[in-house]
Order: C-alpha cells, then sequence, then structure tokens
C-alpha cells in the first residue's frame, strides 16, 4: 500500500486475519502504518525508485491516498505490477476537473461548474449561475484544504487568481443549497462484482469530516437505491478496483449530485469496522486481491462514528489516562486510535457506538441519542473534557 497513514494502518489490520502480509511505502517509520506493519519502505510516493521496491514481489498495488502521480503508475504498469485502482481509473479521485467532465458525460448527477483559466472565466460563470461560488483547486485538496467559499464574485476571482498564481488547475462551482451531506460506499472487484453499504450521512465541521450516521436517518427510498445505483455504476463505468466512496450532496430540493470520488477506504466507512458484516478495510482486500466480496449488512439499526481531531489545546492527562476513563463510563465504546501526534484538527482516531437493537433509524430521539454518546466519546478523547459536565466521582 502506497502511504503509511491511518487508513493503511487499519487496511493493514484487516489484512492479518486474512493471512495477508501489508508491506508499506511510507514517509518515516513513525507514520501510523510503518509502526504496526513488519514490512515497511520508506520513501516518498513520487519516487519512481521507491515504488518500484515497494512493488517487488508484491501481488498487488494499492493506495492510501490519491497523490500518486499517474505517470509513476503507468511506468509501474508496464513493468507488470498489478497497479489497483489502475491509473484510468484514479485519475478521477485525483483531478476534479476530469472528475466532474466524465460524470457529466455519463450523465451522472454535479453541480454546476466550470474550468478557470484566468478572471474572465470566473466572470462568465458568475454571470450564469450567481453568487455565492465556490473555487476549488483541481487537485491536490483534502479535508478542505484548496476550497474557497466565495460570497462574490469579487471574492471568486481573487481565490481563483490565487491559485492560478501559484500554478494551480482551477475550478468554479455553484454554491449548492444543500440539505446534508451523504456517501455511496461501494467495492468493485476485477471480476466484476460489486457490493454497497448502506448510504450514510457524513457531518463536516470547517470542511473535516467530524461524524458518519450509518444509515443516513431519514433517508427518502429513492434517494436511497438512486444513491446505491449511482456508485455501483460509477465503479463499474470508471473501471475501478477495491472501494469508492462517492461524496454527496442532497440538495434542499431532494436531488443528488456528487461532489467527490475516493478510490480507497473512506473516513465515511470507519463505522464499518465495527457495524457491518464486512469492514471497508478488508473489502478493500478482498477487492484488490479478487476474492468473493464480504457482506455488507450493516449490524445494527444505527451506528455511528465520531472523529477524535486534536485539540487546540493538547490536554494535560495522556491518551491512556483518557482511555481508561472513557471506558469506565462507556464499555460499549470501540475506539481507534492511529497512533499519531496530536496536532490542532488532525484525525487522531475514531470512535464507534453501535445503536440498541430495538431501535429504529428512522427514530429521531433515538438517533440524536447514539449521535450524542459518540461525539461525547470523540470530544472526551481529543479533550479530556466532558461535554456534559459528567464528573466520575459524583458517579455511583
Ligand atoms: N487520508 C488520505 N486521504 C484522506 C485521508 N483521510 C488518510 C491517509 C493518509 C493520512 O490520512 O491514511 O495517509 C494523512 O493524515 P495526516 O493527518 O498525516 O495528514
Amino acid at each position: 500500500m502506497i502511504g503509511g497513514g491511518q487508513l493503511a494502518r487499519m487496511t493493514h489490520q484487516a489484512a492479518i486475519a486474512l493471512g495477508q502480509t501489508l508491506r508499506v511505502l511510507a514517509v518515516s517509520a513513525d507514520d501510523p502504518a510503518a509502526q504496526v506493519s513488519p514490512d515497511v519502505v520508506i520513501g516518498a510516493h513520487t519516487d519512481l525508485d521507491a515504488l518500484r521496491r515497494a512493488a517487488d514481489g508484491a501481488d498487488v498495488l494499492t493506495f492510501d491516498h490519491e497523490h500518486v502521480p499517474t505517470e509513476l503508475l503507468e511506468k509501474l504498469l508496464a513493468d507488470g505490477v498489478n497497479v489497483a485502482p489502475p491509473p484510468s481509473a484514479l485519475i478521477h479521485a485525483q483531478d476534479k476537473l476530469v472528475m466532474r467532465r466524465r460524470l457529466e458525460a455519463l450523465d451522472a448527477p454535479v453541480p454546476r461548474f466550470a474550468a478557470v483559466a484566468g478572471p474572465a472565466d470566473v466572470d462568465a460563470f458568475a454571470a450564469r449561475v450567481g453568487a455565492p461560488l465556490v473555487v476549488k483547486t483541481a487537485r491536490g485538496g483534502y479535508d478542505g484544504r484548496g476550497v474557497t467559499l466565495a460570497r462574490d464574485v469579487a471574492d471568486a476571482r481573487d481565490a481563483a487568481e490565487r491559485h492560478l498564481a501559484a500554478g494551480a488547475a482551477v475550478l468554479v462551482e455553484e454554491k449548492v443549497e444543500m440539505r446534508r451531506e451523504l456517501a455511496a460506499l461501494v467495492a468493485r472487484s476485477p471480476f466484476g462484482q460489486g457490493a454497497a453499504w448502506p448510504v450514510v450521512q457524513t457531518v463536516q465541521r470547517d470542511g473535516i469530516c467530524v461524524e458518519a450516521i450509518a444509515p443516513a436517518p431519514n433517508l427518502d427510498d429513492d434517494l436511497k437505491s438512486a444513491a446505491t445505483q449511482l456508485g455501483l455504476r460509477l465503479a463499474e463505468e470508471l473501471g475501478v478496483v477495491g472501494v469508492l466512496a462517492v461524496e454527496l450532496f442532497e440538495t434542499v430540493d431532494g436531488r443528488l449530485l456528487v461532489n467527490e470520488l475516493a478510490m480507497r477506504p473512506h473516513n465515511s466507512g470507519h463505522w464499518t469496522m465495527d457495524g457491518a458484516r464486512t469492514s471497508q478495510f478488508e473489502q478493500h482486500l478482498r477487492a484488490v486481491l479478487d476474492y468473493p466480496l464480504g457482506d455488507t449488512a450493516p449490524i445494527a439499526p444505527v451506528i455511528v462514528m465520531a472523529n477524535v481531531l486534536g485539540a487546540q489545546q493538547i490536554p494535560q492527562i495522556s491518551m491512556d489516562e483518557r482511555l481508561h476513563h472513557l471506558f469506565a463510563r462507556m464499555p460499549d465504546a470501540k475506539v481507534h486510535l492511529y497512533g499519531k501526534s496530536e496536532r490542532p484538527g488532525r484525525k487522531i482516531g475514531h470512535v464507534n457506538i453501535i445503536g440498541e437493537a430495538t431501535g429504529s433509524v428512522d427514530d429521531d430521539a433515538y438517533v440524536v441519542e447514539v449521535r450524542e454518546r459518540a461525539s461525547r466519546a470523540a470530544h472526551w478523547l481529543s479533550h479530556a473534557e466532558w461535554t456534559d459536565g459528567w464528573d466520575p466521582h459524583d458517579a455511583h
């Protein structure tokens, strides 16, 4: 796996059960996956020699992020390396302009957009669509980086010029009026088998995913099947091998629009580790190894995942001690820590809470309760602070 972050770490965890060893190409021996895999190659994902060393003798090469240049992957393909997903698919997760154009050609719903070569393109688009606008770099952004919400045309023009001056390809999009964000997570094997987990709702703060609710509560049946079919169809048409995440907007007028694609395990699928019969990490391995895919059924009416994001002020008490307190209060919390240093806003772990079997995902009070428990646990782990003021010394 190219990249040694948390996604590689959790993929390695799944590989163990399948009798596989995940070799990782990591930047440093401290990377989350390098800490746990016995087979680590240190190097950069932009260095062909390092990629070749990592691929040597492997059954298949896959990714923990989408940043490996496709030119290098083409060279690996020419060497005979089994690259999954192949660069011809991966390009749609790397370049938002390529992705938007291809999806439009496939008649898949996307926000209105235009490529920007200069300020005149922003003006022309704004004249057609109006403000506010969203200016994005075509490549490189994740967790909200490279995305500017512009209130008016002047703002949008400034943002575009700034990105263009830095040498980036730029696009401008309508600001979609959305009800919420959803994600359709699917997997596809080279054999052509597809499998989909239930569509989830994701909650973002400052462009970073903080929570995922599986399945998405109160989702209209037609939208549910449209999102699932779209995920499976895109995986097929783009030739994806492995997990594909389709990030979606549900608009206020009840439509779906594709925001972004990711071709690897994805934050919106972390709930599957404890909440589905097959986790996304195992499924990604099954898919790239061309095994039959696993059962994607959820094991409870609702499962909520909350990210542990580094706090502004790192707490005095150690993570070990925080964990101790969390487990004392919430024995059912399923915790996944990534072995990362704490920095403000950085994804350092997540918590899954499995809802009681007697509940229903369309019962608002039940979902609110599970969400509160998940976010309270995650906040405790990052801040060493109980959001409800709970004090263990008062509890009997
Ligand atoms: N990642 C990659 N794209 C999106 C995400 N979340 C994961 C990968 C990558 C890690 O985040 O596992 O290696 C990088 O995290 P950080 O906090 O070091 O930037």
